[in-house]
């Protein structure tokens, strides 16, 4: 049967050219999940299987297509009939179970693990509201929730099911599947697990609900606003759920098998993702000594099983959970944690920064999983390298065996081949099709580094994929861009240590510039999209100032000639796959030491953007790998920062740099200047002011001179095309080393040991 014959079956005879996108998109969610079916399951002894609260898997229709090798043909036979894959592509929606680069990197890692013929499932949450889907008005950002779920999605309800027990009385599970696909390769599972007695009419005004009935509140949204009580409480109880269930589905399998529970560690390792499913530790403990196993034993069983990824080193993002929290929600737990801790405090008397309960009873969970896991790991070196002599310090004194460092990647299947078909074509008609199971073999692109035609090859491209861009924008958010002028891409969520204020300054500092007459050589576009947290309310605040600014400038006819801003709204999967292929300079300005790794500075440069960055997360592999000329480094080092805060109010305070020097203060003063105060809300921009100028956490004011220059180099760097195009080619050359696959094969080969 062709395809075009399969697809028209499913459309009860009615012809293709006849039907609507949205019955096609139909007949092929039902092709492609029988084709999943057909593809066979990876097998093996030994398993993994990575927990996670979130995974961000984003659309699946194009990804599965082309991992089942059936993308071109299916677009082929869609063409014949007058459509086109991508409009049909609008139909699905996009299932948000992430709040950024930790669960997206998940997904990039289930895909990997496929691709490898891995046995690797992931176990997560079925959450009925993913992130909450952001919109704009009046310069604000307004909150609604996310409804992905519809009985024909990808999720599959399976009969598997558990028990899971809570102090209010136990809860049932339900565990859905989705298909993971490798790369011309076979399936592993997503299994994501719910509630039976959800009840989504919970959902009051905008994303507001009542967080105490759990058994009816669970899994209705992705990480409640943890600002108040009821909602922090409340995702301890949705961890133990998810962990609960995972431990439950390991025991299952294991016994599905042959094997006795004792022997766990040799055919199932488990990675915990952060410390959201950390609980998996007590929790298979206690599943153990239900089963009659000693607790020493069943200690000594879990530290071989499980292992731990570290994502950050900010402070108020390491979990710590009041104990009491832990006795309301997990009673039975808090004997084995307490037990746990008794241990490691026989241990390590004098060593109060080992325990995993401190002196306020808060429970410490990435202590726990560094003590009960057999391997700790960074996600980027420089992360790794700080995890080690700083953060965690005497911990990996304790274990050196146990930290190792494995740098993060991306799918290239989605993050090339997907969201950039033409650069894929190029790549494979220059250097042939081994990079697609090889990533490495990028590198042989260099060749071409001095090949005029190819140089020009890339231009070409670049701008076809800013074309689309600006076709894309149009039609969704009504915004006319100029497809000449540089586009400058910060996207990534809104966060302080991110320096989207920073930002935010440069664009104050331009607007300026060109008010008093310097115009550049070329317009700028500098777009942004970024979700804030509802409760966090600095980042909201610099949300409007950048919509504020938008605005100002798009209004002035002085100005919109030569500089744009905008900030797309609902920031998303899809998103990103239009914005990043048409990206000329990608925004990488964390303040150094804070960014774990970033995993959108890896697509940008994937996609032939230059980085315009700090030397932070894996910024500073990317400059090792291609060198100064390739990319734009500025600011302070992370040896200077991790200085500056031991100092503290002594060293840095914005005070140092405002305001005795003038320049920076005219930025900030603009933030209130009448122009802007009438424009916004003088609420929010008088706040934002102040925490810029008085306190400044993460330091914007201490890089933002060097930041605006370096900024203005690069961008004056761009008019030598030839120039340009070669430091675009080594990028994408030197990308290789950004694969997932890559980063997987290394979890593999030193921490899971699955083959
Ligand atoms: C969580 C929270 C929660 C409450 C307050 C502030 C805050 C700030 C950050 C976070 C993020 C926690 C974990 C996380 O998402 N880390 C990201 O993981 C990515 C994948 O490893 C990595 O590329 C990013 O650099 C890292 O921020």
């Amino acid at each position: 049967m062709t395809v075009k014959e399969a697809l028209e079956k499913k459309l009860n005879g009615k012809s293709l050219s006849e039907a609507e996108n949205g019955e096609v998109y139909q007949a092929l969610l039902a092709f492609t999940k029988e084709k999943l079916a057909e593809a066979p399951r990876i097998a093996g002894d030994r398993k993994l299987y990575y927990v996670s609260a979130e995974f961000l898997i984003g659309k699946l229709l194009s990804n599965n297509l082309i991992n089942l090798g059936l993308f071109d043909q299916v677009r082929a036979a869609l063409e014949e009939a007058g459509k086109s894959l991508s409009e049909i592509e609008d139909c699905e929606p996009e299932p948000s179970l992430g709040n950024g680069g930790l669960g997206r990197l998940a997904a990039c890692y289930l895909d990997s693990a496929a691709t490898l013929d891995l046995p690797a499932d992931g176990v997560g949450l079925l959450y009925h509201f993913g992130l909450f889907r952001q919109s704009f008005w009046e310069h604000k950002q307004y909150e609604k929730p996310d409804a992905w779920l519809s009985p024909d999605c990808w999720a599959e309800k399976t009969d598997v099911s558990f028990t899971v027990p809570f102090p209010g009385g136990a809860v049932k599970s339900v565990m859905y599947d989705l298909a993971v696909s490798g790369y011309e390769g076979g399936t592993n599972r997503l299994h994501l697990f719910d509630l039976e007695t959800v009840d989504e009419s919970l959902v009051k005004d905008g994303i507001n609900f009542d967080k105490k009935d759990i058994a009816r509140n669970l899994t209705l949204f992705l990480y409640p606003d943890d600002s108040d009580d009821a909602g922090r409480l409340l995702r301890v109880y949705q961890q133990y759920f998810m962990v609960s269930n995972a431990a439950q589905l390991m025991i299952k399998e294991l016994s599905a098998k042959g094997y006795a529970l004792r022997d766990l560690h040799k055919h199932a390792v488990v990675q915990i993702n952060d410390t959201h499913p950390s609980m998996i530790i007590p929790e298979l403990i206690r599943l153990m000594q239900k089963d009659g196993i000693h607790m020493d034993e069943a200690v000594s069983i879990v530290s071989q099983t499980c292992a731990y990824t570290n994502h950050t080193i900010l402070a108020e993002a390491l979990e710590k959970w009041p104990l009491h929290y832990l006795e309301q929600a997990v009673p039975d737990l808090v004997p084995i944690i307490k037990e746990l801790d008794a241990r490691v405090r026989r241990k390590f008397p004098d060593q109060e920064e080992l325990h995993i309960i401190d002196k306020h009873n808060l429970v410490h969970m990435a202590n726990m999983d560094i003590h009960y896991g057999f391997s700790v790991n960074g996600v980027a070196a420089l992360h790794t390298d700080i995890l080690k002599e700083a953060e965690l310090k005497a911990f990996a004194q304790a274990y050196p065996e146990k930290f190792n460092n494995k740098t993060n990647g991306v799918t290239f299947r989605r993050w090339l081949m997907h969201c950039n078909p033409e650069l894929a074509e190029f790549v494979t008609e220059k250097i042939g099709d081994g990079w697609k199971h090889n990533a490495d073999e990028l590198e042989k692109l260099l060749e071409f580094k001095d090949d005029p035609a190819a140089l020009e090859a890339l231009l070409t491209i670049k701008a076809r994929k800013k074309a689309q861009l600006c076709g894309y924008m149009k039609e969704r958010a009504g915004v006319e861009l100029d497809p000449e002028s540089i586009f400058d891409i910060q996207v990534k969520r809104l966060h302080e240590y991110k320096r989207q204020q920073m930002n935010a300054l440069y664009i104050i500092w331009k607007y300026k510039q060109i008010k008093a007459g310097h115009k550049p050589a070329r317009k700028l576009t500098l777009l942004f999209g970024a979700k804030a947290a509802p409760a966090y309310i600095i980042a909201k605040d610099i949300i409007h100032l950048i919509l504020c600014l938008s605005d100002l400038i798009a209004k002035d006819p002085e100005v919109s000639p030569w500089l744009e801003v905008r900030m797309v709204e609902n920031y998303n999967v899809t998103w990103a796959e239009k914005l990043i292929p048409a990206c000329d300079v990608s925004e990488q300005i964390s303040l150094a030491s804070k960014e774990a790794s970033g995993t959108g500075n890896m697509k940008f440069m994937l996609n032939g953007a230059v980085t315009l960055g700090t030397e932070d997360g894996a910024n500073v592999e990317i400059h090792e790998l291609v060198g100064d000329e390739n990319i734009c480094i500025f600011g302070k080092s992370s040896e200077e920062v991790i200085e500056l805060y031991k100092e503290g109010e002594g060293r840095y305070s914005p005070a140092a740099f405002y305001p005795e020097d003038p320049e920076i203060e005219e930025l900030l003063d603009f933030i209130i200047s009448p122009t802007m105060m009438r424009l916004g809300d003088p609420e929010n921009l008088g706040r934002l002011y102040k925490d810029m100028s008085r306190k400044d956490w993460f330091m914007a004011l201490l890089d933002v001179k060097e930041y605006i220059q370096a900024k203005e180099a690069l961008l004056a760097s761009y008019e030598d095309r030839q120039a340009w195009a070669k430091k675009m080619l080594v990028n994408i050359a030197k990308a290789g080393f950004f694969s997932s696959d890559r980063a997987i094969a290394q979890y593999d080969q030193d921490v899971w040991h699955l083959r």
